[in-house]
């Protein structure tokens, strides 16, 4: 059986470093219902031979059968990065496609094709090189490529697409501070504030949510206030939750790691949001950490927050986040800072104090091929700042109301969040929307600076 497919480039760019970016969208069988993104080619017919078993690695079961390059090779969007030695792999202008042949086996199993331009012509000596699967693995290594959207439930909007497209910056937000974080309707008017903020920095929002099983990136104004007057009904969607709610068809409010996901997929690399969960308060015994600190050592995106509220264990957190090799950085701070308060008493890995800096570390990472993310850390403006006192004793009264009514699970921070709020009488309310909107500041110009590495 022969099949054969055909990716088309979206964009390149070449970067002052010398290394080229390529972007390159894949259409596969069950994508061709799907729009394409702006300004690439849906190639259905050839896509229809093509399936993640048709590329000799799950259905021979040899060779490693189920590896993301294959998966990434096999029809999903991706994108990749080129270092120098392979730059005429991605640098002519024409779209590059792969055939696969059947072939021989060799003793390992693998088939053997040929990568080649879309008209037969090699683009490069590396285009012409026979390809085993191994020699595969290989130049996918270099090609560093990323898995843009490793299935057919992303729907990325038409503006976020067109800004990734053209190497513009852009922002992730989440929806689980719309849905479960504030209350109707500052949590809706907070979210669209958040977005006009991020354009006025010179990027692109794209809030991150799940509607209909579809995971959103890029919400409308209607879609953002229907998330939000529906509130906690909701359901909040951390990783686990993904293949339910997308076989089903339902709804989902994106946490910091469903957001995280759901941006690296559409190949955003910065995300804005309040506090990320983490180790809580008496983990000792219930083992409550947020998968926030599990999405942050796996999926290469910055988080920008304003530290994390002491409802958690902020020690315990720093060792988690630590162990997961995480960098945790000050933005103009030594000291991690508590949400409502620039204080906690616990020291950040480094200190940085520029949007530029953060973008270098963030680009070094990648460039290392670390696989984690980077958690930003940015104290709240002094002048929305709380008492650390009157804050220290709401957030203990709630941790205490929690335990007494036996809150656990996924209801525990939502809980927290609101009790906090009732507490200090909304005080806590006006602090927690002032830091978003100094984070999505960051994450904006963060992202310009990034851009323009
Ligand atoms: N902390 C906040 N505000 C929030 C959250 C945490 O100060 O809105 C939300 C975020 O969506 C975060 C999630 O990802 O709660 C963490 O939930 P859990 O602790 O259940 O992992
Ligand atoms: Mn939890």
């Amino acid at each position: 059986m022969t099949g054969a497919w055909t990716g088309e480039r979206a964009a390149a760019r070449a970067a002052p470093t010398g290394a080229v970016r390529l972007a390159r969208r894949v259409v596969a069988p069950h994508m061709d219902e799907r729009p394409a993104l702006p300004g690439t080619a849906r190639v259905g017919a050839l896509g229809q031979r093509m399936g993640v078993n048709d590329c000799g690695v799950g259905r021979n079961g040899r060779g490693g059968g189920g590896r993301a390059d294959w998966f990434a090779l096999a029809g999903f969007n991706c994108r990749a990065s080129l270092a120098p030695p392979l730059a005429p792999f991605s640098l002519g202008p024409q779209p590059v496609s792969f055939s696969r042949r059947e072939g021989k086996r060799n003793g390992l199993g693998p088939r053997r094709g040929t990568l080649q331009t879309k008209s037969s012509r090699p683009v490069g000596e590396i285009i012409n090189y026979p390809l085993s699967i191994f020699n595969y693995q290989f130049i996918l290594n270099y090609l560093e490529v990323k898995i843009m959207s490793m299935n057919q439930y992303l729907d990325i909007a038409p503006e976020v697409a067109e800004a990734l497209k053209g190497g513009k910056p852009v922002v992730a937000l989440e929806s689980t501070i719309i849905s479960h974080g504030m209350p109707y309707p500052q949590n809706v008017e907070t979210a669209l504030k958040v977005e006009a903020i991020i354009r006025e920095n010179g990027a692109v929002p794209a809030t991150i949510a799940i509607l209909g099983g579809r995971l959103k990136a890029g919400l409308s104004h209607e879609e953002i206030e229907y998330l939000g007057k529906k509130g906690l009904a909701v359901t909040k969607a951390s990783r686990r939750d993904l293949p339910v709610l997308c076989a089903r068809g339902e709804d989902g409010a994106t946490t910091v790691t469903t957001t995280m996901m759901i941006a690296h997929m559409a190949g955003i690399a910065i995300f804005a949001t309040g506090g990320i969960g983490g180790v809580h308060r008496g983990a000792e015994t219930t083992m409550d950490i947020s998968a926030d600190l599990e999405e942050l050592g796996q999926t290469p995106v910055m988080v920008v927050c304003a530290g994390a509220k002491s409802i958690l264990d902020l020690g315990l957190t720093l060792e988690y986040l630590e162990t997961h090799g995480v960098p945790v950085i000050g933005y103009g701070t030594k000291e991690l800072p508590a949400f409502y308060t620039r204080k906690s008493g616990f020291s950040v890995d480094y200190e940085i104090d520029t949007p530029e800096e953060l973008a270098a570390a963030f680009h070094a990472q990648r460039a290392l091929g670390l696989k984690g993310g980077m958690l930003v850390t940015n104290p709240i403006p002094e002048e929305f700042s709380m008492d650390p006192a009157v804050i220290g004793a709401a957030i203990d009264k709630a941790v205490a109301d929690a335990k007494a009514q036996g809150i656990h699970g996924k209801e525990t921070t939502p809980f927290l969040l609101a009790a906090i709020k009732d507490i200090t009488g909304g005080d806590s309310l006006h602090s927690n929307i002032e830091l978003v909107f100094n984070n999505a500041r960051l994450a904006a110009k963060t992202a310009a600076a990034l851009a323009k590495l």
